[in-house]
């Protein structure tokens, strides 16, 4: 265990070689972000015949930094993305330093050819640190890797620079997606968000199977947030980060610390966080989870009173190739780093509003007295009560 909040350290700061140098000084990352930008430019046009595409989603990120709040009152330097799809190109880089934690879902349909731009709007606080950043869509089987996001094998986008991603969609599921450059660090820093493919059956499947069905969808994004990582980022220590301490302080649902996960969808106190992890359901209906974990370390969530089937992981359904059920009854959903689970519950009956906590059962990580943690809750509505759901987390 490190010791945390006392002051000096003893390390010597020495200038260690890096990654981040190697990315940027070295090695075929910089090669090809040498290239990147006319081949970069060429291919964005190769690749969008853009609005042309029938099967086309169009989506526009924007890579830059920008705080996120604890509900302790203490906010954190971070990394992220802004969702610039319908933001006019003059308007963009309105949002620089306004990046959200987490990202925001990218959904579309099996078949649909999927079109993310990533812009790199750069760093308001860190002007001085021009990294690169890139789009990695884990778990996705691209067939070449240029679209692949990791910079060592293709390219990442320069400050300034834009580039388009293509996807043809080809396996439904829930999918993580984060920047893939400096990853360890920006992953941490809050370059995360959740791609949702839809089966051709149907808006209301996780699957093409019937099995699957849901009524309510909630992504849970969950993560960690090591206040030492983005304070040394902040003030310009980042070579001071030895990540073999890594310890983090909060522990995250949708960026947020309990009991700000139940505040509403784009609360005014958290500008930044614009995600609930509120479950509002009514009596009987099928709940769908995706829990998606870009933390460094596994976690198990439970909800007392309430069981959970397991349906997929990791953008698979839990059959077989014989086509077996392999889906299983569970009260302790169990994801490890980079991994998605999909787990359906039925809401019990109650005859009035009654609420059920979901939380990770490590307990450390749901302090609700100090920091905050890794805990929701599901409010289950006499049967009728809500309206159909519009989207995810509504
Ligand atoms: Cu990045």
């Amino acid at each position: 265990v490190r010791e945390k909040g006392n002051g000096m350290k003893e390390k010597t700061p020495t200038r260690r070689f890096t990654r981040r140098d190697f990315l940027k000084f070295g090695g075929q990352g910089a090669l090809a972000l040498a290239a990147g930008g006319a081949l970069g430019g060429g291919l964005s046009r190769l690749a969008g015949a853009q609005s042309q595409d029938p099967l086309g989603v169009y989506r526009s990120l924007g890579a830059t930094d920008g705080f996120i709040k604890t509900p302790d009152g203490k906010s954190f330097y971070t990394f992220g993305f802004a969702d610039l799809t319908n933001v006019a190109s003059n308007k963009i880089y309105g949002l620089k330093g306004k990046a959200r934690v987490t990202a925001p879902n990218l959904v579309a349909i099996e078949g649909q050819h999927l079109y993310v731009k990533l812009t790199n709007l750069g760093l308001v606080v860190r002007p001085d640190l021009d990294d690169s950043h890139t789009l990695h869509f884990h778990g996705f089987p691209n067939a070449i890797s240029l679209f692949d996001g990791v910079p060592e094998q293709s390219w990442a986008v320069p400050v300034n620079r834009s580039f388009t991603y293509y996807y043809n969609l080809r396996q439904p599921g829930t999918y993580p997606y984060h920047c893939h450059f400096e990853d360890v660090e920006h992953i941490q820093m809050g370059m995360v968000g959740t791609i949702i493919v839809r089966p051709k059956q149907g808006q209301k499947y996780v699957y093409n199977d019937a099995s699957t069905r849901f009524d309510r969808e909630f992504v849970m994004f969950i993560s960690e947030l090591d206040a030492e990582v983005h304070h040394n980022l902040e003030t310009i220590q980042e070579g001071q980060t030895d990540w073999s301490n890594y310890a983090p302080d909060y522990w995250l649902l949708n960026g947020r610390a309990y009991p700000d996960t139940i505040k509403a969808n784009n609360a005014t106190s958290l500008p930044y966080q614009p995600v609930s992890s509120l479950i509002k359901v009514n009596s009987g209906d099928r709940v769908l989870l995706r829990l998606n974990n870009l933390g460094y370390q596994d976690h198990s969530l439970e909800a007392p009173g309430i069981s959970f089937r397991v349906v997929g992981e990791d953008a698979r359904p839990l059959r077989d190739p014989a086509g077996t059920d392999l889906s299983y009854m569970t009260g302790n959903l169990l994801v490890a780093p980079g991994q998605t689970l999909e787990a359906i519950f039925t809401a019990p009956n109650r005859t009035q509003l009654t609420k059920y906590r979901l939380y990770n059962r490590y307990l450390q990580q749901t302090n609700t007295s100090s920091s905050g943690g890794m805990m929701t809750e599901i409010w289950v509505y006499p049967a009728g009560t809500l309206g159909a759901q519009t989207g995810p987390n509504r």
